[in-house]
């Protein structure tokens, strides 16, 4: 994908403040820390982006980003983050689940899991909960650069059997600081996004 323009449109609290969804959507969604600011960053190749810290805990709104005027990222906050308070934990939570049941243009979720854990509960419960909603999701296992290959096939196939479920389309092996799987997660994104038919977009999404 060759990326010609990237524009922060807005960061939303609620479903009012959502723009309007005219194009394919992707949210990346994930534990807090996962790397999902990290993840857009590598696939703009942008190492400094607009609302994008590279502080981790720090996504607090869900931010939305055009890509080629073809395509919409949402980067939401992560969930599970022991050290801020148990009541901007639970806005966390409604803010992702509003926007889990209440965003009409969503392509797919990228559900992103790091590649050193075991599956855990609150990941296993968004699984679930993304398959009774009926989501799609394509997921991305993270952070492959801290793992030898050896290491890297096993994981790899623990995390697949607990997480590619009915709603699963793909899934990439990623590393955020070495750009692997750049490529792969980029056509699978092309390909989701012209197969979304809800969404009509006149501008190129395979470029
Ligand atoms: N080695 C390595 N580090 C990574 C990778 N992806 C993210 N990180 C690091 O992990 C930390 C968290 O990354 P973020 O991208 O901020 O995580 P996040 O999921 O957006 O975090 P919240 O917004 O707080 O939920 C940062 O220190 C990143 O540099 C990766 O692929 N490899
Ligand atoms: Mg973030």
């Amino acid at each position: 994908m060759k990326i010609i323009s990237t524009e922060f449109i807005t960061g939303a609290v609620s479903a009012k403040q959502y723009p309007k969804g005219t194009l394919p959507e992707f949210a990346f969604v994930g534990r807090s820390n996962v790397g999902k600011s990290s993840l857009i960053k590598s696939l703009l190749n942008r190492k400094k982006l607009i609302r994008i810290s590279s502080s981790p805990g720090k996504t607090r709104e869900i931010n939305f980003f055009s890509i080629n005027e073809a395509m919409m990222f949402a980067d939401l906050p992560g969930y599970g983050f022991a050290r801020v308070t148990p009541a901007l934990q639970k806005k966390w939570k409604k803010m992702i689940e509003e926007y889990l049941t209440q965003r009409e243009p969503l392509t797919a979720i990228i559900f992103i899991v790091d590649i050193r854990r075991k599956p855990t509960e609150l990941d296993l419960t968004l699984k679930e909960w993304l398959e009774e909603l009926d989501r799609k999701y394509i997921l991305v296992i993270t952070k492959a650069d801290k793992l030898s290959s050896s290491e890297r096939g096993k994981q790899t196939k623990i995390i697949k059997a607990a997480f590619m479920g009915k709603n699963a389309l793909d899934f990439t092996v990623y590393s955020s600081k070495d750009h692997i799987g750049r490529k792969e997660l980029w056509g699978q994104l092309q390909k989701w996004a012209r197969e979304d038919k809800h969404q009509v977009t006149e501008n190129n999404v395979d470029l």
